[in-house]
């Protein structure tokens, strides 16, 4: 856990007691601040109170004593509209800050390493995170990934952590400053809650904030900024960035060559970062580092790793050994001859389009609740796709949109696709073949969220598996 000294003594509101609000509600009791908590689900308040945090209404309480209001990154802040919790507070000008700033606010000594993106993130974040632990260095890893930044150890002045940020907890900054930002790409996503794309740019952004020239001196590396360049917003970004001039700014690819910068061409990683281009590693041999968009993520990973102060060889040779992560084109297992693979996280079109690109002859389950952009690029990305199984909400919608592209079947809930997906993979007999879930869409409706979903399909597969093998 961290300790957040700056918070002693301090009276704050704590809004939302799921992991993220729990964790700062311990981080700041230990901390010795005065905190009322609350969370509109009566089971979460009870599990909070039975563990010691003080739990009071906060729609009745006077806010004028709170200094300031911690809020769950999930709760809505400004978009579609701020919640009647955050109106108490804007009404009581009690400032809204989230577990992130307060990470933050505890000076952490270590390195910190923050990593942002619509698609790739949590990818980049593991990565780094393995890199640097291999080499040896203490890590910590956390954020959107899972473990809340503030439940993480506190690390020494040599030691890093590498933190996936979501727009969300960025929405929550003020004056939060990472050592090292990595922004991996940009792409709509989150609209609704950003109030449209300016508003989801702009909090993307606030990963950059610099620190003072002063503060700059104190801490263990000097700032960069590793930007993916690929997409007109990351590069009008980098333009901005680089005017600026306060960062370090390391553009990365995996579309072209840089001539300063890392690239990925052909799957080889390129470090061009001094103006000399030297070849770093082959990332085409790395079973969980698939296709392109890994490439942008490996790209991303090298660059914060590197200026990190970790060594290019000990990079290239620890990424041959990164794990993956599950639910993010997770191979699970071979039936038949037809491959399954778990990209439960694939929770928009983009990410989805990604995935459809790196098999050849795919059986794809996809739906749930989609988002405003439907399929979005998965849409134009189904050469190699042989048939679609649909699920959930969305099923009616995309079937219409895949009309006349790919043959669709209504198979409604998980179990169904995948019964139906392995008999069709099955029987058509083609070399290659993959049953991919890879949604488009988020699991709401169906699902309690991505992971539940791919647990689901993980169960179902593995009861498959078992019964052919019988
Ligand atoms: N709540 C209320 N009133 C409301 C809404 C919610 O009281 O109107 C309460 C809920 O009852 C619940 C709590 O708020 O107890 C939930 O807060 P939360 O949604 O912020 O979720 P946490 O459990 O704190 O998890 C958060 C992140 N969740 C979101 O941003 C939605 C987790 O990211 C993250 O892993 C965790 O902090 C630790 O840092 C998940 C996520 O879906 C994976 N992220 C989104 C994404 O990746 O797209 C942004």
């Amino acid at each position: 856990m961290i300790a957040i000294a700056a918070c002693a003594a301090r009276s704050l509101a704590v809004f939302g007691l799921g992991a993220s609000g729990l964790a700062a509600a311990r981080a700041l009791i230990a901390s010795g601040a005065r905190i009322a908590a609350w969370d509109d689900d009566a089971g979460r308040r009870e599990a909070a109170r039975a563990e010691g945090v003080p739990i009071e209404d906060l729609y009745r309480r006077t806010w004028s004593g709170f200094e300031a209001l911690v809020l769950s990154p999930g709760i809505p802040l400004t978009h579609p509209a701020p919640h009647p919790v955050v109106a108490l507070a804007n009404a009581a000008g009690c400032p809204v800050v989230g577990d992130i700033e307060l990470f933050c606010d505890a000076e952490p000594a270590a390195t910190v390493i923050a990593v942002t993106g619509t698609n790739g993130k949590s990818t980049t974040t593991a990565l780094i995170g393995h890199v640097l632990a291999e080499s040896g260095r203490r890590v910590q890893v956390g954020g959107n990934l899972g473990t809340p930044a503030l439940a993480l150890d506190p690390l020494p002045r040599d030691g890093a952590y590498a933190l996936e940020l979501s727009s969300y907890q960025l929405d929550l900054c003020h004056d939060a400053r990472f050592d090292v930002a990595v922004l991996v790409n940009v792409s709509p996503d989150h609209l609704d809650r950003h109030g449209g794309m300016a508003g989801y740019v702009a909090a993307k952004t606030r990963i950059f904030r610099p620190w003072s020239r002063a503060d700059a001196q104190l801490r263990p590396v000097a700032q960069a900024a590793i930007v993916g360049i690929d997409d007109a917003y990351g590069a009008a970004i980098r333009t901005e960035l680089e005017r600026e001039g306060a960062r370090r700014v390391v553009p990365i690819s995996a579309a072209r060559t840089l001539e300063r910068g890392v690239y990925v061409a052909g799957g080889i990683l390129h470090d061009a970062t001094d103006g000399t281009d030297r070849t770093v590693a082959d990332l085409n041999g790395i079973p969980t580092l698939p296709g392109a968009h890994n490439w942008q993520n490996a790209a991303a990973a090298y660059a914060a790793a590197r200026e990190a102060g970790t060594a290019s060889e000990d990079i290239a040779e620890a990424m041959q050994s990164f794990p993956g992560l599950p639910h993010r084109q997770e191979h699970l297992v071979d039936v038949a001859g037809v491959r399954f693979v778990n990209d439960s996280k694939a929770t928009n079109g983009d990410s989805a389009a990604r995935a459809l690109a790196c098999y050849d002859a795919i059986y794809w389950i996809a739906g749930g609740l989609a988002k405003d952009d439907g399929l979005g690029p998965a849409a134009n990305a189904l050469s190699r796709v042989r048939r679609a199984y649909l699920i959930g909400k969305a099923a009616p919608d995309f079937a219409k949109a895949l009309a006349g592209k790919v043959e669709t079947r209504m198979s409604g809930d998980l179990a169904t696709a995948v019964r139906q997906a392995f008999e069709d993979a099955r029987r058509d007999a083609v070399s290659g073949a993959v049953v991919l879930l890879s949604p488009a869409c988020a699991s709401f409706d169906q699902f309690a969220n991505f992971e539940a979903r791919g647990e689901a399909f993980r169960r179902e597969v593995l009861a498959l598996a078992v019964k052919e093998a019988s």
